[in-house]
């Protein structure tokens, strides 16, 4: 059977090295191995407040990345999740099917309550995985390609699959997690201990950094004692990291990187990854200035909300239809 793949971003910030190699990295081999549903998570971005001219530009911006990145809307469905009213409608009969207990044990959703009033958590942000196991059900995928991240919303996501089906017949498809194994949690370049993150942008490589910027980030990472260029995450979490990033860029495995980086000293290790990054990055910023400057996304989003509907229309059909409700 052909694969059904589906994975989203979520149109909060600049976009990080992290979601480059998590997600848009590897699109191109996606659309070789199947169909290709890939979302703009706008609703999603809406959990966390956010400026309404920003959410319009980093949706803009999102969809041009995806495209630089080699999306080809031939072979695959590029669309705004807001622009697909059955996400709603789905999320609006399946939150009955996830449960409080659940819902509160996400990591996710205690990190990024952690630090806010109880009275200024939306209830979006706490059923956040509610509408996203919506996005995967909707185009029965059945491979999810994210970071580790989000691996436990997906766990979820299956057992509400479970669940239904259990209780309904055979009405949904279980989709499963696709991590990869170099390159699964890239960690911010000042402090290696935590994730690169676009809503909290410290020791972050934004998509559009300049080449220079990129070289003056890298360079001065932290590191760790010692001079060996060796993968040892508790020991050398800062080397770990940028030997991640290289192997993922180079698609590379670890212990080729440290033959590689055997006799260097980390300055030149460094320079190393800096120029990788940068070999990278450069042919990218160039595909989507041109993609921005012809507005080329106009017509692919308009395209792919019309492939997207048609097939997410009938999972909502066969859902509504299972559980009762009348179709007139
Ligand atoms: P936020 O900080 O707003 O939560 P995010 O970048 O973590 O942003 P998304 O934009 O929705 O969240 O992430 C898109 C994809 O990129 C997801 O699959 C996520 O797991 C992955 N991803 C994000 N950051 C990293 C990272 N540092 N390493 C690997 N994958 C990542
Ligand atoms: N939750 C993801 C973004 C996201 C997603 C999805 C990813 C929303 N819906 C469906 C894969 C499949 C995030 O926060 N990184």
């Amino acid at each position: 059977m052909a694969e059904r793949i589906l994975t989203g971003i979520k149109p909060t910030g600049q976009l990080t090295l992290g979601n480059y190699i998590a997600v848009l990295k590897n699109l191109k081999q996606q659309m070789d191995r199947g169909e290709c549903f890939i979302f703009i998570a706008d609703l999603h971005a809406l959990t966390l407040p956010i400026d309404p001219e920003v959410l319009r530009q980093n949706s803009i911006d999102l969809a041009a990345f995806y495209l630089a990145a080699g999306l080809d809307p031939k072979r695959s469905a590029l669309f705004l999740q807001s622009s697909v009213p059955a996400h709603s409608e789905l999320n609006a009969i399946m939150q009955n099917y996830l449960y409080m207990g659940e819902l509160s044990r996400m990591t996710q959703f205690k990190e990024k309550s952690a630090k806010m009033k109880e009275n200024a958590i939306g209830l979006g942000l706490f059923a956040y995985p509610v509408l996203m196991a919506c996005d995967i059900i909707l185009y029965d995928a059945n491979i999810v390609p994210v970071g580790e991240d989000q691996t436990q919303h997906i766990e979820l996501a299956r057992d509400l699959v479970n669940r239904f089906n259990n209780r309904y017949g055979n009405i949904l498809t279980m989709p499963k997690a696709e991590v990869r194994k170099v390159g699964k949690r890239i960690m911010s370049l000042s402090n290696p201990t935590v994730k690169m993150s676009k809503s909290d942008p410290k020791g972050d490589i934004f998509l559009k950094d300049d080449p220079a910027v990129i070289r003056k980030k890298i360079m001065s990472a932290v590191t760790d004692l010692g001079s060996e260029v060796k993968f040892d995450e508790e020991n050398k979490p800062g080397i770990s990291n940028l030997l991640t990033i290289y192997c993922a860029l180079k698609d590379i495995s670890i212990s080729e990187a440290e033959q590689i980086f055997a006799n260097y000293r980390y300055g030149d290790f460094k320079k190393a990854v800096a120029d990788a990054v940068i070999d990278e990055l450069v042919p990218f910023q160039e595909r989507y200035r041109q993609i921005i400057k012809d507005k080329s996304y106009e017509d692919v989003l308009n395209e792919g909300a019309k492939k997207a509907r048609a097939i997410a229309n009938q999972t909502l059909k066969r859902v509504q239809k299972a559980i009762g409700l009348l179709i007139v």
